[in-house]
């Protein structure tokens, strides 16, 4: 029996998910499928381990059964991730980054500033400080990693829109890139970071965020999938050129929706 050698996940990854787009008649599920869900996703989302071309049908059968609800808050921009109890909280929440728990960056909050460039009339840099004493938010909700894993945690700080407002940032323009204290980078479109759920987020289980979940900030979307949610955000920009990611370039979807 000749065992094929799995070929590297990211590539896999994409040709799968082209296979299976195709598969698809319907035009608007076409459609969604193509903007929004990875093949990550689509594995947690139906409990499918995409591992042929086999069971890519059966997973996106399964997705077909989703009611419309589900579909609703999974792929539309506009709609709201579930939120839970506190008693739900996934205690201890796990560490993931591309580097070990050892290697988590120390940032050293006095000498912090948030950078804030490129379309935005007010390019101040930020303090903790200054950031704390913005109006405040929190949220439970459920973080999703590609890697396939999942658990529910608590964060607070600053609704990104407010923010956006706040520099004077053109909500027009088509992306919000992020660069961190590690080499980590990423960048979102504009809807989500409009979205009332996205959160500059500060702390952690009502304490300031820890160097493992990103301090001093991080960037909280319950609507995308953990590669997208940045941690030890040093610069935020506005921009209409698109910024890839330090996961998006290497194959992961862009748009990473949950
Ligand atoms: N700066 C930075 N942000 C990052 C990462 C990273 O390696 N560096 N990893 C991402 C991934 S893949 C995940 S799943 C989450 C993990 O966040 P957590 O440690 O709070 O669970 O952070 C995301 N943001
Ligand atoms: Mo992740």
């Amino acid at each position: 029996m000749i065992i094929q050698k799995p070929r590297p996940l990211a590539i896999q990854r994409d040709a799968v998910l082209r296979e299976a787009v195709e598969r698809i008649r319907q035009p608007a599920r076409r459609d969604f499928l193509r903007r929004s869900l990875t093949l990550g996703g689509l594995s947690l989302l139906t409990g499918c381990s995409l591992v042929d071309e086999d069971s890519v049908e059966v997973a996106l059968t399964r997705v077909s059964r989703f009611n419309d609800d589900v579909q609703g808050w999974l792929f539309d921009p506009n709609r709201l991730a579930p939120t839970y109890p506190e008693s739900m909280i996934t205690r201890p929440f796990p560490f993931n980054a591309y580097y070990g728990e050892d290697e988590v960056r120390q940032v050293a909050e006095e000498s912090y500033r948030l950078e804030v460039t490129g379309q935005v009339a007010d390019k101040r840099k930020w303090t903790l400080a200054e950031l704390r004493a913005l109006p405040q938010a929190d949220q439970v909700t459920r973080h999703i990693c590609v890697e396939g894993w999942s658990a529910i945690g608590k964060w607070g700080g600053v609704p990104f829109k407010a923010f956006l407002q706040q520099v004077g940032a053109d909500l027009g323009a088509r992306y919000v890139g992020f660069k961190c204290a590690d080499d980590y980078f990423t960048s979102i479109d504009m809807p989500t970071a409009l979205h009332p759920q996205t959160l500059l987020a500060l702390t952690y289980d009502g304490q300031p965020l820890p160097p493992k979940y990103g301090f001093p900030m991080k960037l909280r979307m319950p609507t995308k999938l953990g590669y997208k949610n940045p941690k030890h955000i040093q610069a935020i920009f506005v921009t209409n050129t698109y910024p890839g990611g330090y996961w998006e370039d290497q194959g992961y979807n862009w748009f990473g929706g949950s």
